[in-house]
């Protein structure tokens, strides 16, 4: 099947792009469509041409696997520059998402027509790079600067409805009249002599207010710290400005060539597949189909249950919560509601989503209504205990098909499956706080879990919008179990004489939005703290003791002020000098590599024993566990990827010089020259 067709109606030439899953400008569709043009052109029959698509999308860009490798001509540019040139008129029909070098297509022809569906936008700054394709010369042409930059340097699409608002699309139609319209709209515009031509336009650029840069440098600059795409998207904006365009151009094609082929593209090129790719599992059977889900059960209605029960609700699902009280069960629906107006009063949602979504919510105190879930989903106090009881209920009550999971953090989810009497339907399904803001879903699964069990979570991971990671089962399981290696080294470095100030901002600086102890004060310092069991054993007992509990109290590993800006605590150095007195540990300075090596070395060592025991599938998931749930800075790729990109002789010589624990598979592949993402 050809990837490219084309079909005359008329006087019109019809080019319909085919390459599923996202009609991607892959060298064999440039080639056919570089034919496509060049027939459009000699052919004196045709009077003007609609490029349009089949499948889901309109496009989703250039084939961004190609990228890395030596160019092959027709590159999307000169297949841009060819349509534009066509001394006929073209009207692009976009069917629904256009994409990078599709939205760069489509600004490549004279007009443009949508559907309800259609976003356009250029995503390229996402994966590191600037659109290459004329993207940032063309679109401040046609929409005018101060609508332009904001989708080139944040990459998000703009709406239909924006899109024709800002001259982006000249109409919006109906879907299923998409076709015939564009051919009417194509026969409509063929017999006149002006047509506009995006990169010949001045009006929009001319029209700019002069300080629109440096407003929009100054507002986003904590945002964009250290990011070297967005910095080069508003530079290429601000050229169109200044030269001419074909000048602009080629300052577009320095700049993405040199972003390409940088690390941060390289980078975040990697945690896009590897997004992707973490949501197959390696050798599952084919017959594994996912169950059907209709209805779900949820067990405990405080913050977690909530934010899980609020990802099935904004998906359509029928959610049942269960709670032992009344008053906490009001409570929990209280908190839902109040998000949902929340997020409804950001304009992310309309009043009625908001209530289509409440209207599949019910709740109850027995856990007999759980009885025709599909899936329950417990969420109650982590004590193997309490989960142990949960479950025995749960495998008298769910009906024999029906999917039983876990939301531990830590705990063991054989031992949990073993007290069902079928622990194939047991499934660990570690949602991350707030669960529905948070994209990672980390997937448990047991020594039993059936394979048709763990193919529905997958799929339904992708269905409420998460990026699913398989894990096994181990303490912590992959993100937690790494996380503990970087505590427990900032609370040694501090007895060491390293000031909690200066760790956090280690690792701000290398991209993390906070730090341990930034993050501890937010969380709450008091979080499993006993007030009647306290015995002054830890740093964080006796600050938790003093009424340093975090941010709430207004004090914790820092001192807040009533706008929670941060200062660092005088008491807090004197009761960590006193620990470290008592324990014998002489404090030192210690220099900020120190701090960076001994923080992140032995999470990628833990990485590489997740690995090495097949907690893990891939390094790439591990990479995926840490962008999407811990802040790992995406432009360096998660731990394993950057482990990499820095080489593991490195990583291990690190851990060596500290004194650390080194595993089999890093020392063997940092012998070899090998990587993790090899
Ligand atoms: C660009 O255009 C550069 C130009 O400015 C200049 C050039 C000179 N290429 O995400 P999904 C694969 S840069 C290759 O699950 P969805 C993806 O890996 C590009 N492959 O679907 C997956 O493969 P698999 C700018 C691609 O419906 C499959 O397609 N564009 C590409 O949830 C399905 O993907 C972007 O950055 C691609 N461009 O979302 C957009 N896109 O099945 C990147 C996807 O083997 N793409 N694949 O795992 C996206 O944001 C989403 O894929 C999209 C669809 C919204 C389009």
């Amino acid at each position: 099947m050809s990837k490219v067709t084309t079909k005359r109606e008329g006087e019109v030439l019809v080019v319909t792009l085919d390459n599923p899953p996202v009609n991607a400008f892959s060298t064999e569709v440039r080639n056919a469509m570089a034919a496509a043009v060049e027939d459009a052109a000699s052919d004196d029959g045709v009077k003007a041409v609609v490029i349009r698509a089949e499948g889901r999308m309109f496009s989703g860009g250039a084939d961004i696997t190609e990228f890395g490798k030596a160019p092959v001509h027709p590159t999307l540019p000169e297949l841009i520059d060819s349509i534009e040139n066509l001394d006929k008129p073209v009207v692009a029909a976009l069917n629904g998402t256009a994409l990078g070098g599709g939205c760069e297509i489509a600004l490549g022809c004279n007009y443009r027509i949508g559907v309800p569906a259609t976003k356009i936008g250029l995503p390229e700054v996402k994966i590191g790079i600037l659109p290459g394709a004329g993207g940032t010369q063309r679109l401040p042409r046609v929409v005018g600067v101060e609508e332009a930059l904001p989708i080139i340097v944040t990459g998000n699409p703009v709406s239909a409805k924006k899109a024709e608002a800002i001259g982006l699309l000249d109409r919006i139609v109906a879907p299923e009249r998409l076709r015939e319209e564009a051919i009417a709209f194509a026969r409509e515009v063929a017999g006149g002599s002006e047509h506009p031509v995006s990169s010949k336009r001045t009006d929009r650029i001319d029209a700019h207010d002069p300080g629109v840069f440096k407003a929009f440098r100054e507002k986003n600059a904590r945002r964009l710290k250290g990011l070297d795409a967005p910095a080069r998207c508003i530079e290429a904006v601000e050229l169109a400005t200044q030269l001419s365009y074909d000048e602009g151009i080629a300052k577009e094609r320095e700049f993405f060539m040199e972003l390409v082929m940088g690390d941060q593209s390289k980078a975040l090129r990697h945690v896009f597949f590897a997004e992707r790719q973490a949501g197959k599992i390696d050798g599952l059977p084919k017959d594994a189909v996912p169950l059907p889900i209709r209805k779900v059960g949820i067990i405990g209605a405080g913050t977690m249950g909530g934010g899980i029960a609020m990802n099935f609700l904004s998906a359509g699902y029928d959610v049942t919560i269960v709670e032992r009280e009344q008053e906490a069960l009001d409570r929990g629906v209280g908190i839902i509601r109040k998000n949902y107006d929340a997020t409804a009063r950001k304009g992310r949602m309309t009043e009625e989503q908001v209530e289509k979504a409440m209207g599949h919510l019910s709740t109850s105190l027995d856990y007999q209504d759980l009885a025709d879930c599909d899936l329950v989903i417990e969420a109650v106090f982590e004590l193997m205990a309490i989960k142990k009881d949960v479950f025995g209920k749960l495998d008298a009550i769910c009906k024999p098909d029906a999917i039983m999971a876990s939301n531990t953090s830590y705990l063991d989810v054989n031992e949990i499956a073993a007290c069902t009497s079928r622990p194939e339907q047991v499934v660990g399904l570690h949602f991350f706080s707030p669960a529905n803001i948070m994209r990672l879903l980390e997937v448990v699964r047991g020594e039993k879990t059936s394979p048709q069990v763990m193919a529905t979570a997958m799929d339904l991971a992708k269905k409420i919008g998460k990026v699913a990671v398989v894990s096994g089962v181990c303490h912590g399981f992959i993100g937690n179990r790494m996380l503990a290696k970087r505590q427990e080294q900032a609370s040694e470095l501090l007895m060491e004489g390293a000031r909690p100030a200066q760790v956090d901002k280690v690792l701000t600086d290398f991209g993390f939005p906070m730090g341990p102890f930034q993050m501890a004060d937010l969380a709450g310092l008091d979080i499993g703290w006993d007030p009647e069991k306290t015995s002054s054993a830890t740093v964080r007992e006796v600050l938790c003791e003093r009424g340093r509990r975090g941010q709430k109290t207004g004090k914790g590993f820092y001192d807040y002020d009533e706008n929670r800006q941060r200062t660092p605590s005088d008491e807090v150095d004197a009761v960590i000098a006193d620990f470290a007195a008592k324990s014998g540990e002489e404090q030192r300075d210690i220099s900020d590599e120190e701090i960076r090596e001994r923080l992140l070395y032995p999470m990628v060592n833990e990485g590489a024993l997740i690995l090495e025991e097949g907690v893990s599938q891939r390094a790439s998931d591990i990479d995926t566990v840490w962008v999407n749930g811990y802040g790992w800075p995406p432009h360096t790729g998660g731990p394993m990827f950057w482990a990499d990109t820095i080489g593991l002789d490195s990583v291990l010589a690190g851990l060596e010089k500290h004194g650390m624990e080194v595993s089999q598979l890093l020392r063997e592949k940092a012998a070899k020259g090998e990587t993790f993402n090899g």
